[in-house]
Parts: structure tokens; sequence; C-alpha cells
């Protein structure tokens, strides 16, 4: 039996409540226009690229390419790559396609050592990322007149201003907490009924854990969604966070070479991969080795190439981050492919006795075992011509601190490690609090091996 009109219509509108989405048309092109949009805007990406930035006409000419020569998107596989190390000989400015006076921010990223790498914006691209941060958090469910509490960190690191102009661009109250000051997020959290937390995964178990000693039960606020991103994430740490802080935990991604956050997110619908946003960028994956394009489905180094970008575009960016891609069917009924989980980076990948291995692995089997805390760090040493693991955990705060359980517990997780991971690992068990906590990234590795010059 149909069910009645009014039942339908109600019905119909719950649906399209549901499926809310900011840029409807774009979001739900079909895929072979999807392609044409993306050929067109690639011949003018390159042409930038090409009449202003000298590296990269140096590396067509070189190639005997010249942008009038894209006949298809196939071509590009014949382009050059740019790594992290290019933006670091063209440091600061000599990537820029646009003088720097038309810039109207600058970027950096971290960098662990030397240099770091310098984004720039014109207002045009200040308005595309303030576009796909709002299109990113309207997929991942967050809707105008939302309260979003953002403890990405503000400053040079994109997260947090990228999250603040996507949000404010969505019609969302934006919060601008930055990361730090965990018990003022804690009280801010509760009091202004943020019904989204933005900040990465490691630092929202930081909120929980300080949650949960002030004796605030975040469960019962008007927390709904987390939108977490800017490092590698397991989906036993997503069970963890979302069981902890009674909230639905979204992924993010973006970097700051190619944007910052915004470059693609998972839709609210599946929670299955995050969906890359294909009319401002192509996405590849390749070989590290080799160099040699993959199918999609095959795991390999995740390339982007930026198709709107004035001051920074990018060709071919080696990303480092590690993941496979899909163009199978969304249930949301978005057409841009998805970015499947990433696993991690080819830089962060350790060799244990010959065993390849990522630190989200390790995240991975760890988190949810049974009187072990989702905190942990890897020790990695020089042993002779061995290289050696210790994973220092914690025991949950609540089971009693003996020696004997320490000791029982080491010896589950070393077990545990070996069946589900495949390398043997030493585990060192710590105190509550004792593995440090991070407000941004977490700091997943200690390399104490000695440095290659
Ligand atoms: O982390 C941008 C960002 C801010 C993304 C806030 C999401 C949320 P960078 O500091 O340049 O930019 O670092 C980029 O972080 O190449 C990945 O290795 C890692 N990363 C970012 N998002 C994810 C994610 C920002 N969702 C680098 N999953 C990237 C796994 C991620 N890794």
């Amino acid at each position: 039996m149909k069910p009645r009109t009014s039942t339908r219509r109600r019905t119909a509108k719950k649906a399209t409540a549901r499926r809310y989405r900011y840029a409807p048309e774009v979001e739900t092109l079909p895929r072979e226009k999807i392609r044409a949009l993306q050929l067109r805007r690639l011949r003018a990406s390159l042409r930038n690229a090409y009449d202003n930035v000298p590296f990269h006409r140096q590396r067509m000419t070189a190639a005997g390419f010249e942008p009038g020569d894209l006949k298809s998107l196939g071509d590009l596989e014949g382009l050059h790559f740019t790594l992290k190390a290019d933006m670091i000989a063209c440091y600061p400015f000599e990537l820029f396609a646009r003088p720097r006076t038309e810039l109207i921010r600058l970027h950096a990223s971290s960098g662990t050592t030397g240099k770091p790498t310098v984004a720039g914006y014109t207002r045009k691209d200040i308005d595309t990322w303030s576009d796909l941060m709002a299109r990113s958090m309207a997929c991942a469910g967050i809707r105008p007149g939302d309260v979003v509490h953002n403890a990405y960190g503000y400053g040079l690191f994109t997260g947090g201003l990228g999250v603040h102009y996507g949000g404010e661009r969505l019609g969302a109250t934006v919060v601008p907490m930055s990361g730090g000051g965990t018990e003022r997020q804690v009280l801010l959290l509760n009091d202004f009924g943020a019904r989204v937390l933005t900040c990465t995964p490691s630092y929202a178990l930081a909120i929980a854990e300080v949650a949960e000693k002030q004796g605030v039960d975040l469960r019962k606020s008007k927390l709904e969604i987390g939108l977490f991103g800017a490092e590698p994430w397991s989906e036993s740490m997503r069970r963890e966070i979302q069981v902890r802080m009674g909230l639905r935990a979204m992924d993010l991604y973006g970097l700051s070479e190619i944007l910052g956050p915004g470059v693609a997110c998972e839709c609210e619908e599946a929670q299955a991969g995050l969906h890359g946003w294909e009319d401002h960028f192509v996405f590849e994956t390749i070989d590290p080795q080799t160099g040699k394009t993959l199918d999609y489905g095959e795991t390999g180094e995740m390339v982007v190439t930026t198709l709107t970008k004035e001051a920074l575009p990018m060709i071919r960016y080696r990303t480092r981050d590690i993941t496979r891609l899909s163009t199978e069917r969304c249930e949301c009924g978005r057409t841009h492919l998805r970015i499947l989980r990433i696993t991690g980076r080819n830089d962060d990948m350790l060799i244990i006795r010959g065993v390849n291995v990522y630190p989200s692995q390790i995240e991975a089997a760890l988190v949810g075992l049974p009187n072990v805390a989702p905190h942990y760090q890897l020790v990695v040493e020089r042993q002779g011509t061995l290289d050696h693991m210790t994973i220092e955990i914690e025991v949950a705060p609540e089971v009693p601190h003996t020696a004997a359980l320490h000791a029982e517990v080491a010896t589950a997780v070393r077990h545990h490690i070996k069946s589900a991971v495949g390398v043997s690992a030493e585990v060192l068990v710590k105190a509550p609090g004792e593995i440090p906590r991070s407000a941004g990234k977490a700091v997943r590795v200690r390399d104490l091996r000695p440095k290659l010059i």
C-alpha cells in the first residue's frame, strides 16, 4: 500500500533535509561531465603554471610539452611530479604564479627539520577554499546555524583558519578556540552548546579524557558531529572517540601544499571514504618506486593536481600519503571519487625485521583492547643491524595498577600485535597520563636510530 500523501510528503521532506548539499549540482555531476570540466580547467591551470612559474615551464619544456598540447586527462601522466623537495628548493615564493602583492594570505607547513613549505592565496583562492570547506562540512552533516567548536590550531597551520572560513561561509556559528587549554575547551563546549567539534582525532581523545576527569559527560552534551583530520587515524580510533564522546566521527582531509583542509571529506550517509572534490583537483595514485600511474582500487601514493588555484598552481604533487581511490557509486548520490582511509605516509613507514609497518596499523590493532588506553607511542632503535620497536602504551585509568596486571597487559598486547600486524615488538606499559598528549598532530614515532647523513 502506498503511503498517504501527507506521509509521503513528510518522508520526502526528511530525505531532502538529510540530503542537504552545499553545491548540489556540482556534487552530483555525472562523471563524464566532471571529466570534461577537469580537462577544460586543467588546460587553464597548466597555462597559468607555464606562463608564470619558471620551475613548471622548465619541467614542461624538458618534457617537450606545451599547455596547448593537452588533448586528454591521460596526457597528465606524461608531466613532471612536484615534490616537497622542489617546494623547499623554491622557498619561499618561487612557485607562486602571482606577484606577492596579489596574495592576501600565507600559510606554512610545520616541517620537522629545515625550511617549511609555504602556501600563498589570492582573494579568489581564499574564496574557493572557503567554498570547498563549507561544502565539506555540509557533506559531513554540519548545517547552517550549528555551533562549531573549532579546536584546530590557528596560525600558520591551515586547520584553524580553513575550518573557520568554511564554517562562516556555511552559516554556522564558529567558536575560534584553537588548540590547548583543554579544561576551558570542555567548559565552553558545554556552555555554548556546540553540535560540532573540529580538531585532530588525537586531540579529541585528549578533550574526552579531561572531560571524564572533570566529571563532565560529553555524551550528554549537544555534540553530535566530530570533524577530524590532519593526521592518520584508524577505524578503531574512530570507534573509541565515538563511544567516548557520543558523536559521529567524520574524516576530513587536506594538505597545505594543495589548499589546506577541504580537499576531501567523508559524507554523513556512507561514512566510508573521503569524497575528493574533482571539480577543483585531479587525483591519481602512483607506484611510489616506479612513479607509474595505478588503476583505481590499487594501493599507492596519492598525487594531486590543482585545477583552479591562482597563486600556487600545483602539478602532480606527490603527497606521500598512501591510499586507494574508488569511483564506485556512493549511496549519498555524490559522484566525486572517494579516497579510502589513508593508512599512513611513505615517510612514516617503518621496516621492522623486514616487515613494513605503518603506525596506523599498530593503532588499529591496539585501540579498543581490554585494559589498554588509546594513547601510544612507537620508539624505534637500532640494535646491531636490525631495527627494534618498543610500543609504549598506558593501561586504562579504571583498572588496578599492579605489576602483575602490567605484565599481563604487556604479554597480551605483544601477542596481539604479532598476530594482527605481523611484527614482533617489545611492549612497555606506562601509568595513565605518561604518554604525551598533543593539542594538534600527535607525535606517534620517536625515532632514535642514528641519522644517515
Ligand atoms: O593537515 C590540513 C588539514 C587540517 C587537514 C585540518 C584536515 C584537517 P598539513 O599540515 O599540510 O595540512 O598536513 C598534510 O596531513 O599529507 C596527510 O599526511 C595528513 N593528513 C591530513 N588529513 C588527513 C586525514 C593539514 N584525514 C598531511 N587522514 C597530509 C590521514 C591526513 N592523514
